[in-house]
């Protein structure tokens, strides 16, 4: 897949390369930042399995070339962990999660989703954050493939939540009508995780 060019007249995330959200301090580059060793993974058995509560009832396999059919966006972005360090201006191309969603739609009423990866690791959003023109699911950083340690072959990027919200080497995206909880969640951190808002921990609600 060949990354598009970042539009000129593309904003840049709010805040861009200046501004940080509150509690956050600068970074220079993105040091990766994982639980666990590096999965080796190949394209010819990766695929993104869209599943849980579908409308039609079935699972949808985005494989590697499935993927390669679909329209891609590019997305300059800052990534906020919720350990509070952020690295600006990072640019990712991707297929932009709504077009997946678009592929697989869920169930009327199936509002939370759970996205997991390799080696067990995963997190709980709500479909709603996940279905805006800039959430994608990510194949190039800067315009180049994602290296093993930034999550090859993708993973999902969701520029306006905390990191622990998208996987690297994600491998489903599933639908469920409750709200369900990730690695992180579970240890009572947000299940939104909105960056501007502060959404750091579940009891702040
Ligand atoms: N599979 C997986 N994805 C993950 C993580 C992880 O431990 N495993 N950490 C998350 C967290 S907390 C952050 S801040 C970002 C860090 O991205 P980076 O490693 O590219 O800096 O990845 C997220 N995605
Ligand atoms: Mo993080």
């Amino acid at each position: 897949m060949t990354p598009a060019p970042l539009p000129p007249d593309q904003p840049p995330d709010p805040g861009g390369d200046r501004v940080l959200p509150p509690g956050q301090r600068h970074t220079d580059k993105l040091v990766p930042m994982h639980y666990g060793r590096v999965p080796r993974l190949d394209l010819q058995h990766w695929a993104l399995t869209v599943g849980g509560a579908t409308r039609d009832g079935g699972v949808q396999v985005l494989d590697w070339a499935a993927l390669q059919r679909l329209p891609t966006r590019t997305v300059r972005a800052d990534l906020h962990c919720v350990a509070k360090v952020s690295v600006s201006g990072l640019v990712w191309t991707g297929v932009p999660l709504s077009e997946v969603i678009a592929l697989a739609p869920p169930e009327p009423g199936a509002e939370h989703v759970l996205l997991s990866a390799a080696y067990g690791y995963s997190a709980a959003v709500p479909l709603a954050e996940l279905d805006v023109p800039e959430a994608l699911l990510a194949t190039h950083l800067d315009g180049q493939a994602l290296t093993p340690e930034q999550g090859w072959p993708a993973r999902i990027v969701m520029p306006h939540l905390y990191g622990f919200k998208g996987p690297k080497w994600v491998l489903a995206l599933d639908y469920h009508h409750h709200p369900q909880r990730g690695m992180w969640e579970e240890h009572g951190y947000h299940p939104r995780g909105r960056v501007w808002e502060q959404e750091r921990y579940a009891h702040q609600d």
